[in-house]
């Protein structure tokens, strides 16, 4: 084949699982099409669904495949080349041979599942369907089902979903072995960034040293890589500053490895030698609040609880710094952290670098009986729900120093009992810190994935002594 499959056996049994799990009706799912970049045939790099890749392992855009949940029928939709388009791609496994590898006796060509939907719910059945994310499967999905492209997320079917998130969340051994080669390649992406650092460079050029790394694994980047001495604009993907001496870089950056598991790692360093003594300071109030986050990993808690903690603490070593005052358990409930930390400590991993967004946050983040909270900072906290054995999340606290933010609460005095703002005005230029790692959870507790990433203060500064 010319993409890695897992033996077998482990996708018949993860289809027999979800089967039983399912019980009845037809389980429906797609995998991705080619997707134009400027103009048809100049496409972006192929990308198969997860869910799809995670039961079918079938890399190759145009397939579709069902599940019979009552007969346990399984089938493979998709069409053989042509020999036009042998002529362009070569010659290339049948959908047919393909689909024996992952154990599946069955195929037939693409056009065919229209009607084998239709003749589905035609006798009454229910056809299970996820939550489509790219408008081209949204229009399949309105066509097969009969209805409007707006009521297709009306069809989504709420037993697969948590059928799915339920078998997705409990990573395998061999998926765990995958995950840290994934995480040890975006290792070497920062100690390439760290490494290469010199003040006066533009951010893309260092950018361009840390994608270098995947793509020499046969890798490829998990996410669009954030490289920016703006660290406080949490989604900066601008890379055209100049890095100067008293700045510091934050990177946050990970690969996909050859079988589409993501890393996903955080690292913030001086541009020059040296942090400054201010930015030290803070950098140690981000690190305790991340080593005690990561003390609590265990299943039985919940990351929700782990997240209000890990705040906690941050605001005791911003409290020693004076940008913080009160009592800072008082302060979190209060939510005086968000002026600090706006986001959530961590997230899911697996195949997406956030796994399983595309299922619904609630589903895969939350349960029935923890819902979501909406309020500033908490309603970006991805992950809350009690942890379990064999779940892969990350962890990644901040401080991220928001001019707007400061002067916003500051005119209102909002919550001044509990923050300093004639102090963290000074800060206003501070800029932001993120420290990230990546977890599995264990029996007992915890398990770092991949190499170990130098994090701490004098390690960094070690690795910035050129
Ligand atoms: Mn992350």
């Amino acid at each position: 084949m010319h993409f890695k499959l897992f033996p077998k056996a482990t996708y018949r049994q993860r289809r027999e699982v979800l089967r039983q799990q399912i019980g009845s009706g037809l389980i429906l799912l797609m995998g991705n099409e080619e997707s134009s970049m400027n103009y048809k045939d100049n496409t972006y790099a192929f990308r198969q669904d997860s869910t799809f890749l995670y039961y079918f392992g079938l890399d190759v855009a145009g397939l579709v495949a069902v599940i019979d949940a009552d007969s346990g029928e399984e089938l493979i939709f998709g069409n053989e080349l042509t020999i036009d388009d042998i002529i362009w791609t070569g010659t290339l496994p049948t959908v047919r041979e393909m689909a024996a590898e992952v154990g599946v006796p069955n195929t037939k060509p693409y056009a065919n599942i229209d009607a084998y939907v239709k003749k589905t719910l035609d006798a009454g059945r229910t056809v299970h369907i996820l939550k489509p994310y790219r408008p081209e499967n949204r229009i399949k999905l309105a066509e097969w089902l009969a209805v409007p492209v707006n009521e297709v997320e009306y069809k989504v079917s709420l037993p697969l979903i948590k059928a799915v998130v339920a078998q997705r969340s409990h990573k395998e051994a061999a998926e765990v072995a995958e995950i840290e080669k994934a995480v040890s390649i975006s290792v070497d992406m920062h100690l390439a960034a760290i490494q290469h650092t010199r003040p006066g460079m533009k951010e893309y050029e260092v950018a361009a040293k840390v994608e270098e790394v995947a793509l020499a694994h046969n890798g490829r980047l998990a996410y669009p890589t954030i490289l920016t001495v703006h660290g406080e604009v949490l989604h900066n993907h601008y890379h055209g500053n100049t890095i100067e001496e008293g700045h510091m870089v934050l990177v946050d950056a990970g690969a996909e490895n050859d079988m589409h598991y993501a890393g996903d790692l955080t690292r913030t360093f001086p541009a020059g030698r040296k942090f400054t003594s201010r930015q030290a300071e803070v950098y140690n109030a981000v690190l305790a609040s991340m080593d005690h986050a990561i003390s609590l990993l265990r299943p039985g808690i919940t990351y929700m609880e782990i997240h209000r903690q890990a705040n906690v603490k941050l605001l005791e070593g911003l409290k020693a710094i004076g940008l913080v005052k009160g009592d800072p358990e008082e302060a979190v409930a209060a939510g005086a952290h968000t002026m600090f930390f706006q986001c959530g400590l961590g997230h899911m991993m697996g195949m997406d670098v956030h796994d399983m967004e595309d299922l619904g946050e609630q589903y895969l983040g939350y349960t029935d009986t923890l819902v979501k909270r909406t309020d500033f900072g908490w309603k970006s906290l991805r992950l809350g729900r009690e942890l379990q054995e064999g779940f892969v999340l990350t962890v990644e606290p901040g401080v991220y120093i928001i001019p707007e933010l400061i002067d916003r609460w500051a005119a209102e005095k909002k919550l001044d009992a509990f923050i300093n703002y004639e102090l963290l005005d000074k800060y206003r230029d501070f800029g932001g810190i993120r420290i990230e790692d990546n977890f599995l959870i264990t029996a007992n507790g915890h398990q770092l994935l991949g190499k170990y990433l130098p994090k701490t203060l004098k390690e960094i500064e070690e690795l910035r002594n050129y």
